[in-house]
């Protein structure tokens, strides 16, 4: 399995997330990645390398899956926010004003001057500051994304695209759960342009892929499973319930397991089983696996208690689709422990496949 690691990923240093009225530090840090670049080096299962894609092929797959009044906005946002005050520049930007356009009243489609209005606008939370190197970052976690698909389009069994910032929470037009460039998306959508008819994508983060669900719930040729934290008590919150099931033509291409916090290994994989079943039933051509290991028991914002020495097993059964299969990074903030949960998961597969 080919790595492509993204060699901007630390010029996206977040330094506070705001939670329940006061800043935090960042749990999405770039000794996340480190971690598992190290543990990928100390047990190799291909080759490790940045992804070499072609500027004008990256801009049209980002293209593919994101407005382009979205993208336009994050390709000059740290310059507009050091602009609005040359002391913006020691801070990082966090939204702090929504339109709610989903309701009634507020406006989204006249796009506000203020640097502020335009990032509360695009995003749908506080926690995921926006710094002088994220756009950077992004891109190149898109890169790794793309270069990743198209290994496995080329013949590979399965690529990992290694970047973070995640993506799985980033939607067409928003960033929020510390996500900007949907990477998952940008690589299920990338194996259906290069022929692929029939792609699913398999988010085993604890938290719900709102993002990547978002982007193809109206399309049946994209089948979205997500296994994930109850959005009753879990963040995202106002997505990811079990009655989502796709809608117009994508209806019942959707699947979501939530589940309880608290939820154990056997529970957990029962619900893989699922998950898999569904895929199988759709006949998918490739997949696409959102890899977060904040289901680990020792996550600090998470609530599942899978264990280190369960992850082998899950990257087996993954392998069991017996599909085509690209790995994007999404979360995992036990820093510690993230490279050996990411790798045992991911040769768990390579010996199974
Ligand atoms: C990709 C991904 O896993 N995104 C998750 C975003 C979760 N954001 C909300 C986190 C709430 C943080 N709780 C802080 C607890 C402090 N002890
Ligand atoms: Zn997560």
């Amino acid at each position: 399995m080919k790595t492509f690691h993204n060699p901007h990923h630390a010029g996206h240093a977040g330094q506070q997330e705001m939670f329940r009225g006061r800043m935090v530090p960042c749990h999405e840090v770039p000794a996340r990645l480190d971690f598992v670049l190290a543990e990928l080096q100390r047990r190799p299962l291909g080759a490790l390398t940045p992804p070499a894609v072609d500027a004008a092929a990256l801009d049209t797959a980002i293209a593919r899956v994101h407005d382009a009044r979205y993208l336009a906005f994050l390709a000059t946002a740290w310059n507009d926010w050091v602009a609005m005050d040359p002391a913006n520049a020691q801070r990082d930007a966090l939204p702090s004003v929504w339109p709610l356009a989903n309701r009634h009243g507020f406006r989204n489609d006249v796009l506000p001057h203020n640097f502020a209005a335009r990032l509360g606008l695009f995003s749908f939370d506080s926690g995921s500051p926006l710094t002088a190197g994220t756009w950077a970052a992004a891109r190149g976690g898109a890169a790794c994304a793309l270069a990743a698909a198209q290994a496995v389009a080329g013949g590979d069994r399965s690529a990992f695209a290694l970047s973070r910032p995640p993506g799985h929470h980033a939607g067409p037009d928003f960033l929020g759960g510390y996500c900007f460039l949907n990477n998952a998306a940008i690589a299920a959508q990338a194996l259906r342009d290069a022929g692929h008819p029939k792609v699913a994508v398999l988010d085993v983060d604890y938290h719900h892929g709102n993002g990547t669900q978002t982007i193809f719930y109206e399309r049946a040729d994209v089948l979205t499973v997500s296994i994930h934290g109850d959005p009753a008590t879990e963040y995202p919150f106002f997505l990811g319930h079990a009655d989502e099931r796709g809608a117009g033509a994508g209806t019942g291409f959707n699947l979501n397991l939530p589940l309880p916090r608290g939820t154990g290994v056997l529970a957990w994989r029962a619900a893989l089983d699922k998950a898999l079943r569904a895929v199988s039933n759709f006949g998918a051509d490739a997949l696409v696996v959102p890899l977060g290991l904040d289901t680990f028991e020792g996550d600090p914002i998470s609530g599942f208690t899978l264990q280190t020495g369960d992850y082998a097993a899950v990257g087996a059964a993954l392998a069991g689709a017996d599909l085509p299969t690209v790995f994007t990074f999404e979360g995992g903030y036990a820093v510690d422990e993230v490279g050996t949960n990411a790798v045992n998961l991911l040769e768990g597969f390579q010996r199974a496949a």
